[in-house]
């Protein structure tokens, strides 16, 4: 995190780790499948990256490795679901372009404060 904060100017407004699935896109629906993921908040970007430790630490090199996948939150909408997956602490994610997520983390502050931070994000791009 800490070199994160090095690398990333300073529009980053949240980063740390979250179990994510992608389950649909483009509106289709997909098979879940489950993986930690390091989540950057920059602007109007919500960033998946490699879990770090699921990484050695030569090859976790953040200001080098580009996300995994990026998307994009103008227009985006924002959920909690308690019937979209075995999971607690789980909220949904859906893009204008139909691509949809579940984001969980199995701490109750730390997917409440995802939750509001990205609520906030949404709402400021809805007046902009
Ligand atoms: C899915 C896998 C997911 C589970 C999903 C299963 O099976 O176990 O973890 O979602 O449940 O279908 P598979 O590995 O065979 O694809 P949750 O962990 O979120 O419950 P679902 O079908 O009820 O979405």
């Amino acid at each position: 995190r800490h070199v994160l904060s090095l690398v990333i100017p300073p529009e980053l407004e949240k980063a740390g780790p979250l179990n994510k699935t992608k389950v649909a896109e483009g509106g289709r629906k997909l098979r879940k499948n489950w993986s930690s993921s390091w989540v950057v908040l920059v602007g109007n970007s919500l960033m998946f990256f490699k879990d770090p430790k699921a990484q050695t630490p030569t090859s976790w090199k953040p200001g080098h490795s580009k996300p995994e996948s990026s998307i994009d939150l103008r227009g985006a909408q924002l959920h909690w679901v308690n019937d979209m997956s075995s999971r607690k602490n789980v909220f949904w994610l859906r893009t204008v372009t139909g691509n949809e997520f579940l984001l969980q983390s199995d701490t109750e502050t730390v997917i409440r404060e995802w939750f509001s931070t990205l609520h906030g994000v949404i709402e400021r791009l809805e007046r902009e």
